[in-house]
């Protein structure tokens, strides 16, 4: 007990006399108005912003096995606390990138005030130059690593500097304020202590108070820039490329099928703002169309630069209701949508390329550093893959890889580069970014059936039964489906009916009537591919090649 209390107060002195817990605590303080200035910084002057600009570094140079657990972590977190994976995703990595940034801060400073106090150094100005250089010099070569701002390095140096050795120059009058307050000739040694924890706690309160608002008011200047930029961006692809051109979506194929979704089955045709979004950054990249152009190069005779003009109304167009998936889904992820394509097909462009008799693959190349790899046989196979230029019968977003991406049926989402800035032909096969990080190098998408509504309220009476509609989605690249099946409570496997889908390349809405019975009840779903192979049952998580298995959904009825 004697060794326990005394350990303790060992470890108190070491955090209150070292200055530690203050020294964090500074440390939040100041960390947070640097992270709100960086912002800032980024959307005024282009400055990278370098809490991102660490977490993409960091995501790029760890193995790929690593990264992929926490991508996992961060996936099974939020599943289990109930947040939607497809609309929170990026929100949270932003979310963590920005903790990261913060807990080095505060870490910084607990380092910096223990230092000081320690009493070996002298001038203490000079110790917090020394921990603004010590943080910033790291992260200024991080941002210049991976940023694509067109903006003079040295102005980024310049103004990263400058903010980091303020940040760090800044800590000395606040310990002078709260490690050691000078005494102000009060008469008791209690009265002192008492005095300077008073004076300590009101001179953190208003320097919080300040920093806080600095913080709220660069971050919201900031975002408002944000979203001017984005507009000005929208603004500028108006101007530049003509939109008429691009083809309006026809009435859904299947307008008259008779098989009606159940009530609460997701929409059978995404909008373009809900379809969901996966991409390497932070941020998605945004390509000046003013600057942007596609050369081909390599191995062929006729090697070409194309504007998005000349994609346009060069070459016909050619459109496909398509379901895109993402391969680090689980089981009924909703990572998996579908909208309207526009593009040209790529064995057009590719007549007009004359590839030379060695070549085997592109190299396609993106905004992001992104990067894929494409046979040229699979391409021969396929009039179907296209360079996209449209969704929805309008350029792409810039989120979803404007201008420019391309698209592979019957493959993950993995292999299917967005913000497409060149496409080398070659004889040699380059692995491409995921697949060099350990995933499926063909990434086939595998089939799956999901159960997205027991509709416990829509009851249909029909023959002196009460029936309950069952609903959901089944897909299989685009090897179509010709069964899908429900079971309840271990039950035999009913037939569910097929609504026919918008191609053979989008997902297959399905529906099942079920006899009503009260209770709790487990109902499972499987499928099979047009081609007869089953859907595969057994559990395999989404690493390397995509999730397997039985989607289940327990309900009360
Ligand atoms: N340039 C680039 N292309 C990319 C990616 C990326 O990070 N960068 N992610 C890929 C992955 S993993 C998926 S699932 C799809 C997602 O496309 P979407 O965000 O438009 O839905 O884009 C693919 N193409
Ligand atoms: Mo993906």
């Amino acid at each position: 007990m004697k060794n326990l209390l005394a350990a303790a107060a060992t470890v108190k002195n070491l955090v209150i006399n070292r200055g530690l817990a203050v020294g964090a605590l500074a440390g939040g303080i100041l960390t947070a108005p640097l992270v709100g200035l960086l912002y800032l910084g980024d959307k005024l002057l282009g400055t990278p912003f370098v809490p991102f600009a660490l977490f993409d570094w960091i995501t790029r140079v760890l193995p790929g096995p690593v990264v992929t657990f926490g991508i996992d972590l961060m996936i099974d977190s939020m599943r289990l606390v109930g947040m939607s994976v497809a609309a929170s995703a990026k929100t949270a990595e932003q979310a963590g990138a920005i903790l990261m940034f913060f807990f080095i801060g505060v870490v910084s400073g607990a380092i910096l005030f223990a230092v000081i106090t320690s009493g070996r150094i002298e001038r203490p100005g000079i110790a917090g130059l020394v921990a603004g250089a010590l943080f910033g010099l790291p992260m200024l070569a991080v941002s210049l690593l991976m940023s694509s701002s067109t903006l003079d390095p040295a102005i980024t140096a310049l103004v990263l500097m400058f903010l980091f050795l303020a940040w760090g120059v800044s800590f000395i009058p606040v310990y002078e304020r709260t490690v050691f307050p000078k005494g102000d000739g009060l008469a008791t040694e209690d009265e002192v202590r008492w005095a300077k924890s008073i004076d300590r706690r009101q001179f953190l309160i208003r320097l919080g108070a300040a920093t806080a608002t600095i913080t709220v008011l660069s971050g919201g200047i900031g975002a408002a820039l944000a979203q001017r930029e984005r507009s000005q961006f929208n603004q500028t692809i108006a101007k530049a490329v003509d939109e008429t051109d691009i083809s309006n979506r026809p009435p859904f194929p299947n307008a008259g099928d008779p098989v009606q979704p159940a009530p609460g089955t997701r929409p059978e045709y995404t909008s373009v703002e809900d379809h969901y979004k996966v991409f390497l950054r932070n941020e998605p990249t945004m390509i000046d169309i003013d600057t942007w152009n596609l050369p081909i190069i390599g191995l062929v005779d006729n090697p070409m630069v194309l504007t998005l003009e000349d994609i346009q109304k060069n070459y016909e167009s050619r459109d496909q209701y398509v379901t895109l998936s993402c391969i680090s889904g689980r089981i009924a992820t909703t990572l998996i949508s579908t909208t309207w394509w526009t593009g040209v097909s790529l064995q057009k462009i590719l007549a007009d390329l004359q590839p030379q008799p060695e070549a085997r693959y592109l190299i396609i190349t993106c905004g992001d550093g992104f990067y894929e790899t494409v046979a040229l046989d699979l391409i021969a196979s396929d009039e179907r893959i296209m360079l996209c230029y449209a969704w929805d019968g309008r350029l792409l977003p810039f989120d979803h890889g404007f201008p420019l991406r391309i698209w592979l049926p019957d493959r993950f989402g993995m292999k299917q580069p967005k913000w497409i800035t060149g496409i080398e032909v070659t004889d040699q096969y380059v692995p491409g970014y995921w697949v060099e990080r350990s995933w499926d190098e063909i990434a086939q998408v595998k089939a799956v059936s999901v159960i997205d509504t027991v509709a416990v309220n829509d009851i249909i009476q029909a023959g002196g039964q009460q029936l309950i509609p069952v609903g959901g989605i089944a897909f299989a690249g685009d090897r179509g489906i010709s069964k899908v099946e429900v079971s309840v409570d271990n039950g035999p496997w009913q037939e569910a009916q097929l609504r026919s889908p918008l191609s053979e390349t989008t997902w297959v809405l399905w529906r099942y009537e079920w006899p009503f019975q009260e209770g709790r009840h487990t109902f499972a779903v499987r499928c099979v591919e047009a081609g007869g192979a089953p859907q595969i049952e057994e559990v395999r998580g989404n690493r390397p090649s995509g999730a397997t298995g039985i989607h289940r959904v327990k309900t009360r009825i």
